[in-house]
């Protein structure tokens, strides 16, 4: 079934690869079968049968498209670990919230989408935001506080945006960002146009935030409005110090819609399987059936935040065995080398380079500045005629207009 609807999406969004012009660089298509599982998914046509429940899919690729992909996972993964050496050496403060480990999310979301699909997400953004076109340095310089940094110095880690590529942004409350996203689907209907595929508003969330009660009321709206939302629950196995297990009476997160919405859980692990699942969603919420459930299976590889060791809840043979047989950067490598496009040598170079580039990001965000007095109000307050002049009052009494006054 899945793989049916899947294969008419590559169809339509016209994504087999075709032959580059370098002599290697053919397309190698892999088999992604186990990589997913469907919930409620629509019958095919004139069918009443069940949708299958392991589809056997498949993705093709080129060797240009995976070093591309494995260039931004490197770079997110070396940017999180400088973080964290940075962290500790206190040139970042403050909440610190780490994506190694979860990678392939952020990329293969966007092998998928444009950045006319809009995007919130939680506090845990960095990798969001690189792919959304940010830098490095400028993401840094954010967590440094300085006014070169991608919120002006204001927001830190958790609250880095882009405007112009639909980013709404990184949020520090738990599943308050689940409803924005709904209203950016909301206007992404609004907005569309006639005959076209809309654009979709993805929100995201972690497992931690799934039973928020808020996300079944956003969910009912864009069901009955036929809201192009994606639902997308990055299930990294733990919340705040605690497991999906000891905090959710029901940990298949992609079945949460019920018989009212579908869903697809995937492997939050692996690039392609990603792409793959996000081709379909916004093929099939971009063309008019209302919202879709996506859990990625993934594991984050630091602890919940800078402050949590990360080891108290959960064993470091554990954190090892992912490392060892999940990996997503390895993934990626490994479908390099399979398909000969690639070989230990030529991996291990791309690795020094990016720890270089980054290294040289930091060096160079290290020398921003801290924001001016005078900005701790501007982008606070906008008074729509885009003087945005402070009122001098915000929230007391006109006592003018007092009774007795
Ligand atoms: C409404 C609310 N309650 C509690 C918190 C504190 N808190 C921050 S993150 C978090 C756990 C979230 O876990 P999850 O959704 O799985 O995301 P992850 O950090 O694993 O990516 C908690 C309880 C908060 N920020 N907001
Ligand atoms: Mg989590």
């Amino acid at each position: 079934m899945l793989r049916t609807l899947i294969t008419k999406t590559a169809k339509r969004c016209n994504i087999t690869a075709t032959t580059t012009t370098r002599s290697f660089s053919s397309s190698h298509t892999f088999d992604l079968s186990g990589k997913f599982e469907v919930h409620n998914l629509p019958f095919e046509e004139g069918t009443t049968e069940v949708p299958c429940e392991s589809p056997e899919i498949s993705a093709t690729t080129d060797r240009e498209e995976l070093m591309h992909c494995l260039r931004e996972m490197m770079t997110i993964r070396r940017m999180e670990l400088t973080c964290d050496k940075l962290y500790k050496d206190k040139f970042i403060r403050g909440f610190c919230h780490l994506y190694d480990g979860q990678e392939a999310i952020a990329t293969g979301m966007m092998a998928a989408l444009t950045n006319e699909d809009a995007l919130i997400g939680t506090y845990r953004c960095h990798g969001h935001q690189l792919v959304r076109g940010d830098t490095v340095e400028a993401i840094l310089a954010e967590m440094f506080g300085f006014s070169q940094g991608s919120s002006k110095g204001k927001g830190g880690s958790m609250h880095l945006y882009r405007k112009d590529t639909n980013f709404f942004g990184g949020a520090g409350i738990v599943g308050a960002q689940v409803p924005l996203g709904a209203g950016l689907a909301f206007a992404a209907k609004y907005n569309a146009k006639e005959g076209e595929l809309m654009n979709v508003g993805v929100t995201m969330y972690g497992d931690g935030a799934a039973n928020q009660g808020q996300n079944w009321e956003a969910a009912n709206m864009s069901k009955l409005w036929g809201l192009p939302t994606i639902f997308v629950c990055e299930n990294n196995q733990y919340g705040m110090g605690t497991s999906i297990e000891r905090s959710s009476a029901i940990t298949n997160y992609y079945k949460q819609g019920g018989v009212a919405i579908p869903g697809i859980k995937c492997d939050g692990m692996d690039y392609l399987a990603v792409r793959e699942c996000f081709k379909y969603c916004k093929e099939y919420s971009g063309s008019g059936n209302g919202p879709i459930y996506v859990e990625l299976n993934t594991y984050r590889y630091h602890g919940h935040s800078m402050s949590d060791p990360g080891t108290t809840y959960r064993n470091r043979d554990e954190i090892g065995a992912v490392r060892e047989s999940r990996d997503p950067i390895e993934t990626v490598k490994n479908y390099l080398i399979e398909a000969g496009w690639s070989d230990e040598k030529e991996l291990k170079q791309l690795q020094k380079t990016i720890t270089k580039e980054v290294n040289q990001a930091a060096e160079k965000a290290k020398q921003g500045t801290l924001p001016e007095m005078q900005e701790l109000h501007t982008d606070i307050y906008d008074d729509g005629t885009g003087k945005s002049e402070i009122p001098k009052f915000v929230r007391m009494p006109v006592y003018e207009h007092s009774v007795g006054v």
